[in-house]
């Protein structure tokens, strides 16, 4: 954690930087070029969602298949404590889980505030399917998803549960966001045919308020597919990144012309930019893919990472770049 110190110097030097209105030009992040099919994860546990997204997409499947699949890796482990099964769950002690999906064409689908049940990402592709909606949230989304035959379960872990009852000692308020790393699973994908899609899902903030609903499932915000373009989604503290309509915003930076990695850049500059006054922790980071293959990553701070696979390197870990060191 940055010392009250560090944080002086760092609001002294940037300050200026973040008050010129030409942001625009201001860009350091470099280009990393894929090639197709080509899939990109958030956070360590981005790896194993690659893996399974992989097999789809080197046997000719498409990037929606790939996304939806990888996603549900973390979504059904319990060690993953900010997505699915084994999340922490909030303030009251209830996992409430947040997904959204998006393909090539512009069709959507999310779910909020779901509770109970394990592949939330996989309820939002039904959404996104079979009904004429984009969006539906809480008892309805989980009704919705018993309609379409999936199981009620407890999604609390002993784990979890024995943290939740640890943080109640104190119940000081405060979203923990971005603990080790682990964090919201966002995918981004493209294949053979230049499809590209992507799916978002989490648990959100820890110890959230009930009801709370986070930046992951909303469209535009966690997670934003042109299909001409190509996408971009969102980790990190999801109330700045629904002030910013940050996913949207890296869309738009690659529809004038920015690399993946500069389009990721620029929506973090924004919410320094936005948030000059609110910065102490404030942790967000943008993941990026475009039509040619190009994907990048930028965050806030340093210790964001994501998965990259594609058929000349394989899978690998890469850090995204940042602007400031905890
Ligand atoms: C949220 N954006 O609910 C999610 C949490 C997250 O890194 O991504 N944390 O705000």
């Amino acid at each position: 954690m940055r010392s009250r110190r560090d944080f002086l110097k760092f609001s002294a030097l940037s300050s200026a930087a973040l008050l010129t209105p030409t942001l625009q030009s201001f860009s350091f992040a470099g280009k990393r070029k894929g090639n197709k099919p080509l899939m990109i994860s958030t956070w360590n546990h981005g790896f194993g969602a690659n893996a399974a997204g992989w097999e789809i997409l080197e046997n000719g499947g498409s990037s929606l298949d790939a996304v939806e699949a990888g996603v549900r890796v973390p979504e059904a482990d319990p060690n993953e404590r900010s997505v699915g099964y084994g999340g922490l769950p909030d303030r009251d002690g209830k996992v409430t889980l947040d997904a959204c999906i998006m393909n090539h064409e512009y069709e959507c689908g999310a779910v909020a505030f779901i509770e109970d049940i394990m592949h939330p990402i996989s309820v939002a592709r039904l959404v996104m399917e079979k009904t004429p909606h984009a969006m539906i949230v809480g008892e309805g989304a989980k009704q919705f998803a018993l309609d379409q035959g999936f199981k009620s379960e407890n999604l609390l872990t002993e784990k979890s549960k024995k943290d939740w009852e640890e943080w109640l000692k104190k119940s000081e308020y405060k979203p923990v966001i971005n603990i080790e790393n682990h964090d919201t699973i966002g995918a981004l994908a493209i294949d053979a045919k230049g499809h590209i899609a992507g799916a978002c899902t989490t648990s959100g903030a820890a110890y959230k308020m009930h009801g709370r609903v986070g930046d992951s499932p909303l469209i535009g915000a966690g997670l934003f597919v042109d299909g001409e373009i190509g996408a971009a989604c969102a980790t990190g503290l999801g109330e700045a990144v629904i002030r910013t309509a940050g996913s949207a915003m890296v869309v738009e930076h690659m529809r004038n012309g920015k690399s993946p990695a500069e389009a990721c850049e620029m929506a973090v500059q924004r919410i320094m930019h936005t948030h000059k006054n609110k910065m102490e922790n404030l942790q967000v980071g943008f993941i990026a893919i475009n039509k040619d293959g190009e994907y990048g990553g930028f965050s806030i701070r340093n210790g964001f990472n994501f998965a990259v696979v594609d058929t000349a390197k394989g899978n690998r870990m890469e850090d995204a770049e940042f602007k400031i060191k905890w």
